[in-house]
């Protein structure tokens, strides 16, 4: 009897082990490590540092892309959810002209960047070398981009539109 339960529980405590394997762990409307805001998922990395391309290749691990902000409106949700506190704080996104300078497009799609999403008298491409775009404060009126060095460390923000299965083991 005992033999007989032993074996239905080492077949179940198999299949389980290969069910758990790549299950994507669903947190109210977030999908770990992403938050949703508006329509789409993102990671805010708000401790480690990196230069533009690191920060891309960071993102790229985790199936994402560096964000892109196509409207003005997704601007503006990002600026709602990030804390007050952390105001200050500015974040890498998939904006540059690397390829093209002076046309500035999110990297992840072509697409170029929207008039109002710059912060006034931005892109000014200071010093003749700024090709890589961040997200900053604008004071009580949110959060607008700007224009920077690529090889700055900053913050950064990755975005998937929708996460398919996030690696994770229980
Ligand atoms: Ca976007
Ligand atoms: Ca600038």
């Amino acid at each position: 009897m005992l033999l007989r339960y032993t074996g239905v529980f080492a077949c179940l405590g198999f299949l389980s082990l290969c069910w758990a394997y790549k299950v994507t762990p669903i947190i109210g409307d977030d999908v770990y490590p992403f938050v949703k805001i508006g329509n789409g998922y993102y990671y805010i990395e708000n401790n480690k540092r990196a230069n533009w391309y690191q920060a891309y290749i960071a993102c790229r691990k985790m199936g994402a892309e560096l964000v892109s902000f196509e409207t003005r409106e997704e601007l503006d949700a990002m600026d709602a959810y990030i804390p007050i506190e952390y105001s200050l704080r500015q974040y890498w996104t998939s904006g540059t002209d690397l390829a093209v300078k002076g046309m500035h497009v999110w990297f992840s799609n072509a697409e170029p960047l929207a008039d109002d999403v710059w912060y006034p008298g931005e892109p000014n491409d200071a010093g003749g070398n700024e090709r890589c775009d961040i997200l900053i404060y604008k004071g009580t009126g949110g959060t607008a981009i700007n224009d920077r060095q690529c090889d700055s460390v900053e913050l950064y923000i990755c975005e998937v539109p929708l996460p398919k299965e996030v690696s994770f083991i229980w």
